[in-house]
């Protein structure tokens, strides 16, 4: 770059993109692996917008093994005409911030919304992006290099009978360290967008891995509630509307299964809206409206006899999308997932109150199944409400300190995000996390008894569950829909169990747990597994703890002299110290962060692994396990 003279414009464009890579988190929300993705993303729905205008309908995605990325979409390609700027319409596109809308037509941008930062975003936080353009039968291309400055400016470089734009960029390690792109996390966002945009075929390939899918649905947001639903036992035919009010069109497909739990997920212009919004509060309240009122004309509901929202959405898949134009699309909350604009509750609430109570009158079969479930659900709620008032009012205690006394064990502080709940397995391993925990900031809570399936049980069940019924006191942040992780005693929920069968099996009954009624535990990065050592080796005065099989192989084959190998099967099997020292202590243990990559195939795991149908999780674990024995690698058979 020695000696080379920038014009006032150019200076101005670096010192923009500059500013970007000062703070990047105040464009891409972080610098972690979901701000590295949001780069994908803002690409992508570029192609995405040009796929809806009507140009090409095939968009492929290839995580290559250099760790950069390319997106590719079959459009008309990038303009290469020249800007009045007397650069190049591509290289004032990657280079100005939000370009873009300048060049916009009507109606342009139909994507994104929650970032839509435009692609320039992208070639500041990159080491470098090239962009090749087929258009009118010419091939070009503009290369970037450190942070957006221009490498090789556009310049015709073939002849070609395809058109279409194809961007490459290598994110910059400096922003995102050595993060690395997610097959599973882009598969999950592509499968997303192929459910949402009818036709369009998404492509995503794994170079490093060799790994590739294809996306493609004819049927809409229908074919994505089939999906969700595959596993389960659905009590009617999937009901798909749409309309358009106010310059917002909603498409909406939802069915009802035999399962206790909801499932709704919503989408505006394309993208999760991960946390709600007026959108779905118009759903709920249009659903709990004609519920009531069908209930009340058929006499099933009598006098002053109302169901509650919650009643009408046991067993409910649904999805919903919506298209907002831009200047009346607002977003709220930390992570910009909750949709605010007003208008959204109100035309959503209408289109689905007519259209919803026109489907439950012409179709009386369906109408009869989803409404016998509901019934169902208010006589579960109501009896479980009884019980729970009746627990209450029997005793003087309160009644959150009479379930947790001589169960919790508190820490001292009251520094809440700082303190750490220890679900141990077991009243003896509970007792010796007692005594070797940090008094300060971690709780115990012993588990003594079964821990219900809450996949194969009512709500009704799981509040008469005593386990249960611990922990969510323990935690005291309420449960289901009223699941606040903000108002948890603990910044951290820590799973301890023995690194056994039976160790497992409570895991998995918790995960099970936290998934089905306190999901943004999870999703806030706040519930961990601890990682007991499977193995101590102690050679003369020294020691020390193995976590694996491959570290124990490891240090067996590295290893010179005498040494002797404990295998830890139970956490009760250390004394306080060695628990503290290996799995507690904040400085030495390993902890595993349990996280959501795909939450829908994490739906249908849940579902299949957990649920009621024995066929479809025997086939399940003869397709996806690995069977081996745990002893292998004694290598004495
Ligand atoms: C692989 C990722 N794809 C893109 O980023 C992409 C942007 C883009 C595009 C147009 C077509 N395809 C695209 N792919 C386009 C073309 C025309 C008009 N508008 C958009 C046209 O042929 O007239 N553009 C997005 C912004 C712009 N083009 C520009 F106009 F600002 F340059």
């Amino acid at each position: 770059m020695a000696n080379k003279e920038y014009g006032a414009d150019t200076i101005k464009i670096l010192d923009g993109l500059e500013a970007v890579r000062k703070r990047p988190g105040m464009y891409i929300g972080s610098t972690d692996k979901r701000g590295m993705h949001h780069l994908v993303w803002e690409i992508v729905d570029n192609a995405i917008d040009e796929a809806i205008n009507g140009h090409g309908n095939k968009i492929t995605v290839i995580i290559n093994k250099t760790g950069s990325i390319t997106v590719k979409d079959e459009g008309r390609g990038v303009p290469t005409e020249m800007h009045e700027s007397g650069k190049s319409t591509p290289e004032v596109v990657y280079t100005v911030l939000h370009a873009g809308g300048k060049f916009e037509s009507e109606g342009y941008k139909v994507s994104g919304g929650l970032h839509g930062v435009g692609s320039s975003v992208v070639n500041a936080l990159s080491k470098w992006m090239k962009v090749t353009i087929c258009r009118k039968g010419k091939v070009y291309e503009i290369s970037f290099k450190d942070g957006g400055k221009v490498d090789k400016p556009l310049k015709e470089i073939g002849t070609t009978r395809s058109t279409g734009t194809t961007v490459e960029f290598y994110p910059d390690p400096e922003i995102f360290g050595n993060n690395k792109f997610s097959y599973t996390t882009i598969c999950e966002r592509m499968q997303e967008s192929a459910f949402l945009i009818n036709g369009l075929t998404m492509e995503v390939i794994d170079e490093e891995d060799d790994k590739r899918a294809e996306f493609k649905y004819d049927n809409g947001l229908v074919s994505f509630i089939e999906y969700i639903n595959e596993n389960k036992s659905p009590l009617h035919k999937v009901v798909q509307f749409s309309g358009e009010k106010q310059g917002i069109y909603v498409d909406i497909a939802m069915q009802y299964t035999d399962t206790y739990n909801e499932n709704i997920l919503s989408f505006v212009n394309n993208v999760k809206t991960i946390d709600g919004g007026s959108h779905e509060v118009g759903f709920k309240t249009a659903l709990t409206k004609v519920f009531n009122e069908h209930l009340k004309s058929s006499g099933q509901l009598k006098g002053k006899e109302s169901i509650e929202g919650s009643d009408t959405r046991e067993g409910l898949s649904a999805v919903i999308s919506l298209r907002i134009p831009e200047d009346i699309l607002q977003f709220e909350g930390q992570t910009k997932g909750k949709l605010g604009t007003p208008q959204a509750r109100s035309v959503v609430e209408s289109l689905v109150y007519e259209k919803l109570s026109f489907f439950l009158d012409e179709n009386k079969e369906a109408s009869s199944a989803i409404m016998d479930k509901t019934i169902k659900s208010k006589i579960a709620r109501e009896a479980a409400r009884k019980a729970r008032s009746e627990a209450r009012a029997g005793k003087g205690k309160d009644k959150k300190e009479k379930v947790l006394l001589g169960k919790l064990t508190p820490a001292q502080s009251k520094d809440y995000m700082k303190n750490e709940l220890f679900i141990v397995e077991g009243n003896s391993a509970g007792g010796t996390a007692k005594s070797g925990r940090d008094k300060k900031h971690q709780a115990i809570l012993p588990l003594r008894g079964k821990i219900i399936n809450c996949e194969k049980s009512t709500v009704a069940d799981l509040f008469k569950n005593e386990e249960i019924n611990t922990i969510v006191h323990a935690i005291n942040a309420g449960i289901g829909n009223e699941f606040e992780p903000y108002d948890s005693n603990y910044g951290k929920v820590i799973i301890m169990t023995d690194a056994d069968d039976d160790g497992a099996h409570i895991q998995v009954l918790l995960l099970t747990f936290f998934y089905r009624y306190m999901r943004p535990l999870i999703e806030r990065g706040m519930l961990y597994i601890a990682m007991p050592p499977l193995y101590l080796v102690k050679y003369g005065k020294d020691k020390k703890y193995l976590n694996t099989n491959e570290e124990l192989n490891e240090f067996k084959n590295t290893f010179k002299g005498n040494y002797t190998v404990q295998r830890y099967k139970g956490l009760g099997e250390m004394n306080a110290d060695q628990l503290w020292e290996t799995t507690m202590d904040p400085e030495t243990r390993n902890l595993i962060r349990v996280s959501i990559e795909d939450s829908i195939l994490a739906e249908k795991r849940v579902t299949v692994l957990m649920g009621d149908d024995a066929e479809i999780r025997k086939e399940w674990i003869e397709e996806n396990v690995e069977f081996t024995l745990e002893d292998d690698y004694k290598g004495g058979k």
